[in-house]
């Protein structure tokens, strides 16, 4: 029995009766009023994504959007653009490599139903989220890696391409000059793109991808791949995204505990704090690394915030090309480790 049928029975009042309270109510012209104004006023569209590659991908997502297409559609197209951009060395073609020289992409994506796809440890593909994509709508299940994600998009018609540029194998040839074999994070090169919208029709949906830490140990997946850690969408409360140390990410679940912090009640920037206030709680070296959250609840309010200064994001508006400084927890301006 559902909790407020359970409730009214407790207290006595059988449903009907509520239903005939409610329409009193409503003939009152109470609730009505209410009702009619919530389903007259357009949903304004809203798309929030993090780092500086944020404002293309979110003008991006927002042609989406702005036609009054799916979220779902918006996110895919959007962080597409960093994907595709050999420039943007963190995520997707031009990534910096593991160091071994591999380029290794997570992603994932996940829709207003509460379905979810994902890819680890993929190597090859220069799109990854949309393998993701078709994970999620084409196979029975959440998330394929390595050599099986590879082969499951060469057979829905991918082409295998060498994903390290000269730029990116010039920077891995110089790393490997001091043989420092300890994965680094640096908030500047290697930022992950998360994006999450809320569509014309309500409904929200998120995508996250990235190339992960530069020079990771070969076969390192991180959070960007993890539904839960770095995306989590539910669409009756909000969906949240995280950037920044995977491993801390991963081990706080945080994309999830924001979405259930504000299903507590919480605003979606109360959330990212309270957030980011676990990992400092569980990790007393939390001053010599970066985590970033980004959140948006059902009615279109965001939130921000990171461990250490420097994480910038977009909430878009078609006149401001400008990206936001999130608020952060620890005053210094720690930018390498
Ligand atoms: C990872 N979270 O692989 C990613 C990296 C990242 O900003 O987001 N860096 O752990």
């Amino acid at each position: 029995m559902g909790s407020r049928r359970k409730f009214l029975k407790n207290i006595g009042i059988t449903l009907p009766v509520i239903t005939i309270l409610g329409a009193q109510a409503c003939e009152a012209g109470v609730d009505s009023a209410l009702v009619e104004k919530k389903k007259t006023t357009p949903i304004k569209p809203v798309v929030i994504s993090t780092w500086k590659f944020g404002f293309s991908a979110n003008e991006k997502a927002w042609e989406t959007l702005e036609a009054g297409g799916k979220a779902l559609d918006a996110v895919e197209s959007g962080v597409q653009v960093p994907e595709s951009d050999p420039n943007v060395s963190s995520v997707g073609f031009g990534g910096l490599p593991d160091r071994d020289g591999n380029v290794t992409l997570d992603s994932c994506i996940m829709d207003e139903t509460g379905n979810a796809g994902s890819v680890a440890f993929l190597q090859g593909i220069k799109n990854p989220i949309r393998v993701a994509r078709m994970v999620m709508e084409k196979t029975p299940h959440v998330m394929l890696v390595g050599k099986g994600a590879q082969d499951y998009a060469v057979a829905e018609g991918f082409e295998i391409e060498d994903l390290l540029t000269d730029k990116a194998r010039t920077r891995w040839e110089e790393w490997k000059t001091d043989a420092n074999y300890k994965p680094e994070i640096n908030v500047e090169d290697h930022d992950t793109i998360g994006m999450i919208a809320l569509d014309k029709h309500g409904n929200l949906s998120g995508a996250c991808t990235t190339s992960g830490l530069a020079w990771k140990m070969h076969g390192r997946v991180g959070d960007s791949a993890i539904i839960g850690a770095a995306l989590f969408v539910d669409n009756e409360i909000g969906a949240a995204t995280a950037t920044g140390k995977g491993e801390a990410v991963m081990k706080t679940v945080g994309a999830f505990l924001i979405v259930e912090l504000m299903r507590q009640g919480k605003s979606p920037q109360e959330a990212c704090e309270l957030a980011v206030q676990r990992i400092i709680k569980k990790n007393p070296d939390s001053k010599n690394f970066q985590v970033g959250y980004l959140a948006l609840n059902k009615e279109g309010q965001t939130g921000a915030y990171s461990i250490q200064k420097g994480f910038t994001y977009n909430v878009f508006d078609p006149n401001k090309k400008e990206q936001t400084q999130a608020d952060h927890y620890y005053e210094t301006d720690v930018r390498s480790y």
